[in-house]
């Protein structure tokens, strides 16, 4: 990776997978399939996708029992203290419901009240990750969601990973289903015998489930759309040439298609970091992935100013942003567009993929422009409450039933002027 002279209207070169027709077609077939023949579906999609011939689709608790002896205790209680990181943060996003009384004495307010059930997709493979489980779960734990869902694809012999399934029980996951890709989304969403439809789809997916959950969407709600992983590094001199490379390749082992780039006012530590790069890429046992994410997706900008810099990140609007820059937390005023900001050395990103507390579900693709991090309002909503008062009815009835006129809505009008007696 060459470290470039920073140029303008800058954007990080991402990779956005919208889905062939084809896979559209597919997509759309498996979901019918599922609503139709329901849990028949879902056994003989697992077989030919996943490879597994299943009796049940629900884990046991004989399942989840043999999952906690898998792992030693050191990581179990490595997971629940992550878990408790992530609760206390969410907690205090927590909306309450209120109410005001105005002088007249009517009553306005907004009911805060938790979606009924909500699924989380975890994917297969070697993105199974705990955390994940974890950053999708707690946030509708402590909106107080009552049913929590997760489904997942089985390996060929039947099972769920460990770290998953103890990740989902401790964080309070009741009912775990052994099925994944467009056929689980289309379960969540419309039902099947085994699994009752939820009212909001979370997690990611492999394209086929990210199709799906666009297909259902309106029926029930989703989450966003995640990209690839993405990290800018804001650094100017005082950075570690060693710990930025170490940051950028721990977002780029995650995907080929994932982004990794620097922003600096450096010139001597944009050379040493695409140095450390080459070198450190050699004994990652994921270097294939990370290698190709970074030849195909890294890049190294070296800027005027910080003020130049800092208008890079805001153009880049990047998933992930660490600032290792003297006096960071100064700049984190002038920063409008990041998922989340890591401020100082010691805030390297993996701290927020595992264990901080904020959530690691973050908008990729530059949708940090217009969204934030997933949280607990994603798993509530609003009802707003209007009570109003005689006294509030008599000063402004007449206004309202001028206002319908206005529409040429005669029965609106009507109906407050029912009340005047
Ligand atoms: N960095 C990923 C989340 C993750 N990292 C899970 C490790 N495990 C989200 O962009
Ligand atoms: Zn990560």
């Amino acid at each position: 990776m060459k470290p470039e002279r920073i140029t303008a209207g800058l954007s990080i070169k991402r990779s956005v997978d919208a889905g062939t027709e084809d896979q559209q077609q597919i997509v759309r077939a498996i979901i019918n399939e599922v609503k139709e023949n329901g849990d028949r579906a879902l056994f003989a999609y697992t077989e030919k996708f996943d490879g597994a011939k299943l009796t049940g689709l629900k884990v046991t608790q004989e399942e989840i029992n043999e999952a906690y002896e898998t792992l030693d205790d050191e990581m179990i209680n490595i997971i629940r203290e992550a878990a408790d990181n992530i609760a206390s943060f969410h907690a205090k996003q927590k909306r309450e419901t209120w109410l005001y009384t105005n002088a007249d004495g009517s009553i306005l307010g907004q009911k805060m009240t938790p979606l009924d059930s909500a699924g989380v997709y975890v994917p297969g493979g070697t993105a199974a990750y705990p955390s994940s489980v974890l950053m999708n779960v707690m946030p509708a734990k402590t909106a107080g969601v009552e049913r929590i869902v997760m489904v997942s694809p089985p390996g060929p012999n039947g099972k769920l990973p460990a770290g998953v399934l103890v990740a989902a029980d401790i964080a309070g996951v009741k009912e775990m289903y052994k099925v994944g890709g467009a056929q689980a989304v289309a379960a969540l969403a419309y039902g099947t015998e085994t699994i009752k439809a939820v009212d909001k789809i979370t997690g990611p997916g492999n394209i086929f489930v990210a199709l799906a959950k666009r297909e259902v969407f309106g029926d029930v709600d989703i989450d966003m759309i995640a990209g690839p992983s993405e990290i800018a590094v804001l650094a100017d001199e005082t950075a570690s040439a060693k710990e930025v490379a170490a940051d950028m390749l721990s977002q780029a082992e995650h995907d080929k298609r994932a982004s990794a780039v620097l922003v600096t006012t450096s010139q001597e530590l944009a050379q040493a970091v695409a140095r450390e790069i080459d070198e450190q890429l050699v004994s990652l046992p994921r270097s294939e992935i990370a290698r190709a994410s970074i030849e195909d997706y890294g890049a190294i900008y070296v800027a005027e100013t910080m003020t130049e810099a800092v208008q890079t990140i805001n153009e880049l609007a990047p998933e992930h942003l660490e600032i290792i820059t003297d006096a960071a937390l100064n700049l984190v005023k002038d920063i409008k567009h990041a998922g989340a900001i890591f401020i100082g050395r010691y805030s390297s990103e993996p701290v927020g993929d595992y264990f901080a507390g904020p959530n690691h579900v973050l908008p990729t693709n530059g949708t940090a422009r217009f969204s934030g991090p997933l949280s607990v309002d994603d798993f509530m909503k609003k009802s707003s409450i209007i009570m109003y008062s005689k006294q509030a009815f008599d000063q402004h009835g007449a206004k309202i039933a001028a206002f319908a006129r206005l529409e040429g809505l005669e029965a609106h009008a009507r109906a407050i002027e029912a009340r005047n007696d």
